[in-house]
């Protein structure tokens, strides 16, 4: 079969189409832990996921009742980034709390 604009005449050929790569999403994780204060986790998820007060106490909530909750989505660099920061705050409050990441 003729390809289009391969023929002469009246150049038709499509454009190739820009391949635009979403980024791959990966979860931040927090972890329940038996130490860390409900009002610390809050804060974190405030202060480093962005998150509203009504959201933090959810997502937290379900960090203590499950086991684990997600945080959010994010590109790998950013994912580290977030649980390096994590780590960093607990740490500096004397905290265990731990945060991971895993594929969205
Ligand atoms: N389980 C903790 C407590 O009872 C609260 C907590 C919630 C800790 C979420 C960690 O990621 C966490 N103080």
């Amino acid at each position: 079969m003729a390809r289009p604009g391969k023929q002469g005449g009246t150049e038709t050929a499509e454009k190739p189409k820009a391949k635009t790569k979403r980024p791959e999403l990966f979860h931040v994780v927090l972890l329940n832990d038996d130490y860390t204060t409900m009002e610390f986790v809050v804060h974190v998820l405030e202060s480093v996921f962005d998150k509203g007060p009504a959201e933090a106490y959810r997502i937290m909530m379900e960090v203590h009742t499950t086991g684990r909750g997600v945080c959010g989505a994010y590109t790998y660099e950013v994912a580290e980034t977030k649980v390096a920061t994590v780590q960093d705050l607990a740490r500096s409050e004397g905290f265990p709390l731990r945060a991971g990441i895993e594929e969205a």
